[in-house]
């Protein structure tokens, strides 16, 4: 949002801010905010929202941009209007049977290196990770038999306003299927109870590189076929997710889709980053966080591998940097090991928020554009304002 507002964003109360005319969103200005009211009855961010991008020729202004505005317009709206507990006391849940390597894939996402945990989870503990600005806190609920009925029997504490259930299962031992088809039934009636229905993630756990693939996947249909049908039971959708603490990189990938879920932010973001690119004839780019999750990517371009494979590079330069390096460089190119493209990393900071924005590119860019500033300049209030209105 523009930073011409009389008061930070956080001292308007949620009405107000739907209220807001559109020139308070940056790239509104005076000219395209009179059209919009002359041509389409639009003036605020609320009606904005509601506009269709059918009406772009009509208004004159491009499809694209359009679309961006309303895109805009519509997580402002959602958010002003929205009575949900704001995102950042949302819960996210980690919750599966004991030793199924739950506290081990949390710590392992925090130190970014595989992290084993040998001790069971006494009740339920906190973790948190840092995305884009926003503290997200994991209970972990220890899954020993005998800590369930802790979280059963009382579900307002450990379970009211989970937003995301992360249920673990470990894949090398199918024979704990049913037990653990057991225990997420007894969860989702108590989300039932609490009326709430969180976005379910199944993580099938302990899928290590070094083990046969066939046979995995073979008791990974074992474990779906009891698990899926508790879940479509209760009308839920999922996604799965195959992941080892020996394989770090392909957690933190993974997870990156799963936090993108828990902010609106990765949407603006994904959209910005996409103008920037294409401006700058970059073939993809990605903005990612110093942690390496990912805040948005623009790789429409790529093939599935080719974008994981950039990713991986990516990272390795990255952490070499974060965590081996002594000068903090602003910049970094690499010259990638996908034929004849270079990767260029910018290093950005918000406040207290450091995100890296990799592009991908066939020539080798070092000079500060005036497309990356204005690209810096149009994600800056999202990074800093939009958490003051949601926290
Ligand atoms: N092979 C393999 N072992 C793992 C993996 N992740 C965790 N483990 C091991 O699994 C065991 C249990 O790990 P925890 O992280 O304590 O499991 P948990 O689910 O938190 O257990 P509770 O706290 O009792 O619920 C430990 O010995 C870990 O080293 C993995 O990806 N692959
Ligand atoms: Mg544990």
């Amino acid at each position: 949002m523009d930073k011409h507002l009389e008061k930070p964003v956080n001292e308007y109360n949620r009405e107000e801010i739907a209220g807001f005319t559109t020139q308070s969103i940056i790239g509104i200005g005076k000219f395209y905010s009179t059209r919009l009211k002359r041509k389409a009855r639009v003036e605020t961010i609320s009606d904005l929202a509601k506009l269709d991008h059918k009406m772009a020729d009509q208004i004159g202004i491009s499809q694209k941009l359009l679309e961006k505005w309303t895109l805009s317009a519509s997580i402002i709206y959602r958010y002003a209007t929205s009575t949900e507990v704001p995102i950042s006391s949302h819960r996210v849940c980690i919750a599966g049977l004991g030793a199924v390597g739950k506290s081990s894939l949390i710590k392992t996402l925090q130190a970014q290196k595989t992290t084993p945990v040998n001790f069971p989870t006494m009740g339920a503990t906190i973790e948190h990770l840092d995305f884009i600005g926003l503290r997200i806190a994991i209970w972990d609920l220890g899954g020993q038999p005998s800590f369930h009925r802790l979280y059963l029997d009382d579900p307002k504490q450990f379970l009211s306003k989970t937003m995301l259930l992360i249920f673990v299962l470990d894949t090398q031992r199918e024979e704990r299927a049913i037990e653990a088809a057991q225990y997420l039934n007894s969860l989702l009636i108590k989300f039932k109870y609490l009326k709430e229905k969180p976005k379910v993630y199944l993580v099938l756990h302990k899928f290590d590189p070094i083990l046969d693939k066939n046979e995995l996947n073979k008791s990974i249909e074992v474990i779906l076929n009891e698990i899926t049908p508790i879940l479509t039971k209760y009308n839920y959708t999922f996604r799965t997710l195959r992941t080892s603490i020996f394989n770090v990189e392909e957690l933190v990938k993974l997870f990156s889709r799963v936090f993108a879920d828990v902010s609106p932010l990765s949407n603006i973001l994904s959209d910005s980053l996409a103008f920037y690119s294409e401006a700058h004839g970059f073939s993809a780019s990605f903005l990612l966080t110093e942690r390496c999750f990912i805040a948005a990517e623009w790789t429409t371009q790529l093939a599935a591998d080719q974008r994981d494979n950039y990713f991986l590079e990516i990272m390795e330069a990255i952490r070499k940097e974060v965590y081996e390096s002594d000068k903090k460089h602003e910049k970094l190119v690499i010259l990638s090991e996908i034929g004849g493209t270079f990767i260029i990393i910018d290093r950005l900071e918000f406040d207290s928020i450091k995100l890296f924005l990799c592009s991908i590119s066939t020539e080798f860019k070092t000079k500060e554009g005036p497309v990356t500033a204005k690209f810096i300049e149009e994600i800056r209030p999202w990074i800093i304002n939009f958490f003051s209105i949601i926290t």
